[in-house]
């Protein structure tokens, strides 16, 4: 492999106690010999060295830092790797990656780090995937899927249905020719049913993709519902801070307000939105239209109404139209009124889907963060944590792939047609599982998965 050697920050940039530099590849050593101006040993690998840093033009010194040796393969890219842990700041570890450079090093692309570890076989590209899952992650579920990923349980259990492929293969070899002393063949409906099986196995994975993605982002929760319903103090009570400007005049929340939240350790990206009216102001009019397009996006809506005011006509259209999401339908200000007051919920709501709330008494509150995960994580808050769960587009489109595949195989031996032709789906679903794995590496496949990936990860 002929490989130049790449260098970058690899904290984030800003001020801070420490930065890390790191250089990856054949020249880390020399490039750390004339930066460290070592004339005798390099440190011992893993020991961590103080050492002053100097500029390889003249000489001055940039920082005293504390650097650490790999030697590939037994490192983070498989190749040979220095850390440069360094004072933080704008200014040092930019100086040093300046010197890095001088002294022959490229500066890394996005993910490049990482990339590297695959191409050397450290880690197959779902557990690449899984590094920059877990950096971004924002609440615990995404820390913990990201992590068994990480561990290889989603990859572990591709292999498992890599290996159920090769052992349905294996039977079908047993059934087109047997040596005349052995077992007679395998019948056909045996092969049926270890497809069948397969193909089950794939459905359970399938099923947790459409949670498995939301962990990613971050489900999208829409506050809605007219104004001074009490959107605005619902959204900052759950925040636990003062975001949202909460106001007696209807109309002030013209824009809409993002954070992404926790609720029993799921990310939600909780939107405060302007209310639903019929608006004369201009600006008004477009926090309406954002309001709106959010709306149309949520994948829960938390629709607020007073609970001592009944649901007006517009309330009800709006609930129709959205009869596809799932919706909370919040009773708000319950300090202020008596008895719940039927709102007149629409039949296919349970009776947990609403709920009475104050933001003054705090009733409600905490139903209400228990009631979130339990509508759009379902699946994932009754799973078990080593449930392996698939998180992206590219899992599932290879996934489906394979599957397909073995439907249309399992049809043709269902249909009678001779095994050696319903056999010819058995290798192309084997490719989709090892693209997955990257196994077999796709170059345009490696552009999207590194493309989002951090400089210096
Ligand atoms: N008593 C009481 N007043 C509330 C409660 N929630 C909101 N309000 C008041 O209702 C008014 C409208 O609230 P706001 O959050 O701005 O509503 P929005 O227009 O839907 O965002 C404000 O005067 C709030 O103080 C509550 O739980 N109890
Ligand atoms: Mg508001």
């Amino acid at each position: 492999m002929d490989v130049d050697t790449i260098v970058a920050l690899s904290t984030a940039p800003g001020v801070g106690a420490i930065a890390v530099v790191r250089i990856s590849g054949p020249d880390a050593d020399r490039v750390l010999m004339s930066l460290g101006q070592y004339g005798g040993p390099l440190p011992e690998f893993r020991r961590a060295t103080l050492a002053e840093l100097r500029d390889p033009l003249d000489g001055s010194l940039l920082d005293r830092a504390i650097v650490t040796r790999y030697g590939g393969p037994a490192s983070y890219t498989g190749e040979d790797l220095v850390e440069f842990a360094c004072h933080g700041g704008w200014l040092i570890s930019e100086l040093i990656v300046q010197a890095c450079v001088a002294l022959g090093a490229r500066r890394a692309d996005p993910g490049e780090f990482t990339q590297r570890a695959y191409l050397r076989g450290k880690v197959d590209l779902v557990q690449a995937e899984a590094v920059s899952d877990l950096i971004e992650a924002k609440s615990r579920a995404s820390h913990r899927v990201a992590l068994a990923q990480m561990e290889r349980g989603l990859s572990r259990r591709v292999d498992a249905l890599r290996e159920g492929l090769v052992r349905m293969e294996a039977l079908l070899v047993h059934h087109l020719d047997f040596p005349e002393e052995d077992d007679p063949p395998v019948p056909v409906a045996e092969i049926i049913a270890a497809a069948e099986g397969l193909l089950a196995d794939f459905d359970l994975m399938l099923s947790t993709a459409p949670e498995g993605e939301l962990l990613r982002e971050g489900a999208l929760a829409v506050l809605a519902g007219r104004p001074n319903a009490g959107k605005s103090s619902l959204y900052n009570a759950l925040l636990g801070e003062e975001r949202a400007i909460v106001t007696e005049e209807a109309g002030t929340t013209r824009d809409a307000l993002e954070a992404v939240v926790q609720f029993g350790g799921f990310p939600f990206r909780l939107v405060d939105t302007a209310g639903l009216r019929e608006s004369e102001g201009r600006i008004e009019r477009m926090g309406i239209e954002v309001a709106r397009r959010y709306i149309d996006r949520a994948d829960v809506i938390l629709f607020c109404c007073p609970a001592d005011e009944p649901l007006t006509e517009a309330d009800r259209t709006f609930l129709e139209a959205f009869r596809e999401t799932p919706v909370v339908l919040i009773e708000t200000k319950s300090d202020l009124s008596g008895a719940s007051m039927s709102m007149g919920v629409r039949g296919t709501k349970t009776a947990s889907d609403r709920l009475r709330l104050s933001v003054e008494s705090g009733e409600g509150l905490d139903d209400l963060r228990q009631l979130l995960p339990q509508m759009v994580y379902a699946s994932l808050v009754s799973a078990s944590p080593e449930r392996p769960v698939v998180t992206r587009q590219r899992h599932v489109r290879a996934l489906e792939t394979a599957r397909s595949e073995i439907a249309s195989f399992r049809a043709a031996l269902v249909d009678g047609l001779p095994a050696e032709i319903a056999a010819t789906h058995l290798r192309p679903a084997e490719t989709a599982l090892e693209e997955l794995l990257g196994v077999v590496s796709v170059e345009d496949v490696l552009d999207v998965v590194f493309r989002d990936f951090c400089v210096g990860k």
